[in-house]
């Protein structure tokens, strides 16, 4: 037997105790010391049952997900499910923590299932691009019924004991311990005559509108295959004898397999943990953390305070006048409405983190106490530097000194401290309490336990945190300048700003970027132009057909016009013709000749473009690793999950094609598309970006 399984017998009971941590993840070890426990259950002289525990903080998370994409390796999942359920012995799973995926198809596989209260089961597989594969199409239908297999599987989520015990996917809440809990069961179940159950002998579920159901999946996955291949695997449960049911769900499973979805998607969940996982801060204690003061209570100020609140600091925020003071409280007071509503919090904690966790004032001194004080005022450097100036009065010594400013140079608002290694940037996104993203900003001077200190908030505050290095727009914002202005020349060229949204919604993008421009508001955009016009390259294309809207006042959704206009009472706009006009106005001037782009390159022109800012990003040090880029992008710009993130995309396109496509696009601006040295590197290695986060760094 192997070393990830102990057997044990309690009278005529074996207990088969997986032991595999973190989360008992069914890699081979544990598949086989499974197989080999139930032969020995079944050959030994007076076992009756077999009772199936994890150990540690869950029954089983699921099939081993770094096995994916390797070669198979005996016994198989689905093949040790269907060998559990025709033991003729009566098979008992006690759940605890989670039972996920091939953990909850093991648990379906048994003949009885009993659960701590606490417990939470669901097949989330459609979240790695695949679909549950040991069975869980096939049987989780059967004890619940089509309806809400579908949801479950299509949703993928975790669901509390209580309700799976309505569902019929467990037959009983018991709290204890679980081996404690199940061997109590599995010996009334004896007593009681209980027989082996097995699932796959349950009638078919009665079947529901199969294409309406795989079509209403499909549009809701805006792209993602795989919650609507589920679908297909579900409806032949219902309408297949249950070994061809298995065979069906196999040829999806594998079809699902093959995909770049697949790929990109358990990139983005092996690396939303690994991007905070950064080797120099290993050892490095952060500062103490109770806390935090926040200047300014605007959206951004206010969604920072929201999200403190909400994990449990405690908050001083600071406004220059009484009334901006009571306007922030309000803007608090909203956003915790909203945790209120959606049941995070009960009456009576709204009621004490808004009247005594929350505290307000006008005057620095109020900050003596605080761990670590983010400022989030107007983005202008005197400004920034005067309040920095003033913290460093106020605050006590060793408190962090945080800046939320999303382009200025955080070493030179740290110089107008006595206290540099004590400053950093945390750039959040807005809404603060809302978006996951967190780019914590590191300065020369920036002392590691205060660089220890700012992952520790974002983690505290539920967010993912990337280490960013001191540039204009650091990781997120930088990117989001190059690709943006790709957009920009390809409407000057000839496609149009509403093309361009939809080719790019078409290929998963929440919004495209025209329709963003209008969210954000266009007088951002405006404001920066202007901003850089000193300062920029001769040979950059700045389109200015849209500076004629913005100077007639309108400025996207918040004044009703924009590239977009918005009805009041309606969702989302419809294209406003004026841009048309204005746009054939500028080529004339510029002397262009407009072009037809089809949406394909208009994709690749802009995926392009993100690679290669990204390479240099990288290449610079200014995001340590490939994978630093894809979260920022994946949690803080609505880049699609499925695709893994910007790099991540390229590796699978195969970085010589992008740079192809560069090296081409450059004929015609040899500025913009100058190709990335690293991304040029790594070509002439034969390497991917991935080689690159797995320390193959050379
Ligand atoms: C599956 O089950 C497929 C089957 O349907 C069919 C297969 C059939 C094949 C047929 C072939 C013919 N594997 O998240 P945490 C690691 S697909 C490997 O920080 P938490 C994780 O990376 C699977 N590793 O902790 C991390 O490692 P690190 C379906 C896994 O308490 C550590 O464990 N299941 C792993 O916040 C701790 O994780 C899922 O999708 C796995 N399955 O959350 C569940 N799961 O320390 C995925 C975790 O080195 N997992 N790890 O960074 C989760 O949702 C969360 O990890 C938990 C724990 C809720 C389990």
């Amino acid at each position: 037997m192997t070393d990830k399984l102990a057997y044990s017998r309690h009278g005529d009971i074996a207990v088969l105790r997986i032991q595999n941590p973190p989360v008992n993840a069914l890699s081979q070890s544990v598949r086989q010391g499974l197989a080999e426990a139930m032969d020995r259950a079944e050959a030994e002289d007076g076992v009756r049952a077999v009772l199936i525990v994890g150990d540690g903080r869950a029954f089983i998370a699921g099939a081993d997900i770094t096995e994916f994409g390797k070669p198979p390796m005996e016994p198989n999942l689905p093949d040790l499910c269907t060998r559990i359920e025709a033991s003729p012995l009566l098979v008992v799973a006690s759940m605890h923590g989670v039972s996920l995926g091939g953990g909850l198809e093991v648990a379906l596989g048994c003949h009885y299932r009993v659960a701590q209260p606490t417990a939470r089961v669901g097949l989330p597989e459609v979240h790695l691009g695949i679909l549950p594969g040991a069975g869980g199409t096939q049987r989780l239908p059967r004890v619940t019924g089509a309806q809400a297999a579908v949801e479950a599987i299509t949703t993928g989520r975790h669901i509390k004991a209580p309700e799976a015990l309505e569902l019929g996917i467990i037959d009983k809440i018991e709290e204890g311990d679980p081996q404690d809990v199940g061997i109590h069961y599995t010996r009334a179940l004896l007593d009681g005559g209980a027989q082996p159950r097995p699932v796959s002998q349950m009638p078919n579920p009665e079947g529901i509108d199969w294409d309406a159901t795989y079509d209403a999946v499909l549009k809701k996955g805006r792209g993602q295959i795989s919650p609507a291949t589920a679908v297909r695997a579900i409806q032949a449960a219902s309408e297949l004898p249950f070994d061809q049911g298995i065979k069906r769900e196999r040829e999806l499973f594998m079809e699902l397999m093959n995909t770049d979805q697949r790929k990109g998607l358990i990139h983005a969940f092996f690396n939303e943990r690994a991007v905070s996982n950064l080797p120099e801060l290993k050892g490095v204690d952060p500062r103490q953390l109770k806390s935090i003061g926040v200047i300014g209570g605007g959206t951004m100020g206010a969604g920072i305070a929201t999200a403190a609140l909400l994990s449990g600091l405690g908050v001083v925020l600071i406004e220059m006048r009484e009334e901006a003071v009571e306007a922030a409280k309000g803007r608090i007071s909203g956003n915790l409405q909203g945790a209120l509503k959606r049941g995070k919090i009960s009456q009576d904690q709204f009621d004490t983190l808004t009247t005594q966790t929350l505290k307000v004032s006008t005057g620095y001194d109020s900050l003596a106490d605080v761990d670590l004080v983010v400022e989030a005022v107007f983005e202008e450097m005197s400004v920034k530097k005067e309040v920095f100036a003033k913290l460093d009065a106020a605050c006590k010594p060793g408190c962090v000194l945080a800046t939320n400013t999303s382009y200025l140079d955080v070493n030179e608002i740290a110089a107008a401290t006595s206290r540099p290694a004590d400053v950093i940037g945390l750039h959040f996104f807005s809404p603060a309490h809302v978006m996951k993203l967190l780019e914590v900003v590191v300065a020369d001077k920036t002392a590691p336990d205060v660089v220890a200190t700012g992952f520790a908030l974002g983690k505290m505050l539920g967010k993912i945190s990337v280490k960013a290095g001191v540039c204009d727009g650091f990781i997120g914002n930088r990117i989001l300048a190059t690709y943006r202005a790709a957009a920009g020349h390809m409407v000057l060229d000839g496609a149009s700003p509403f093309q361009i949204d939809k080719a790019l919604v078409d290929f998963g993008f929440a919004m495209g970027p025209f329709a963003v421009a209008d969210l954000a508001g266009l007088d951002i955009g405006w404001a920066t132009r202007k901003r850089k016009a000193a300062t920029r390259h001769p040979d950059e294309r700045v389109p200015t057909y849209i500076d004629r809207l913005c100077e007639q006042g309108h400025f996207g959704q918040k004044t009703g016009k924009g590239y977009y206009i918005y009805e009041k009472g309606k969702r989302g706009g419809t294209p406003n013709p004026e841009i048309d006009r204005l746009i054939e106005a500028e080529q004339q001037e510029l002397g262009i000749t407009p072009r037809d782009f089809t949406d394909e390159e208009i994709v690749r022109r802009y995926m392009c473009a993100m690679v290669n800012e990204a390479a240099k990003v990288v290449g610079e040090g200014i995001a340590a690793r490939p994978l630093d880029v894809d979260m920022t992008l994946l949690f803080g710009y609505g880049f699609p999950r499925y695709w893994g993130g910007p790099m991540k995309w390229a590796d699978i396109q195969g970085l010589d094609a992008v740079l192809a496509d560069i090296q081409t696009y450059a004929k015609e601006d040899a500025w913009f598309w100058e190709p990335a040295p690293l991304l040029k590197q790594l070509v002439a290695e034969g390497r991917t970006f991935d080689d690159l986060n797995k320390g193959n760094a050379k």
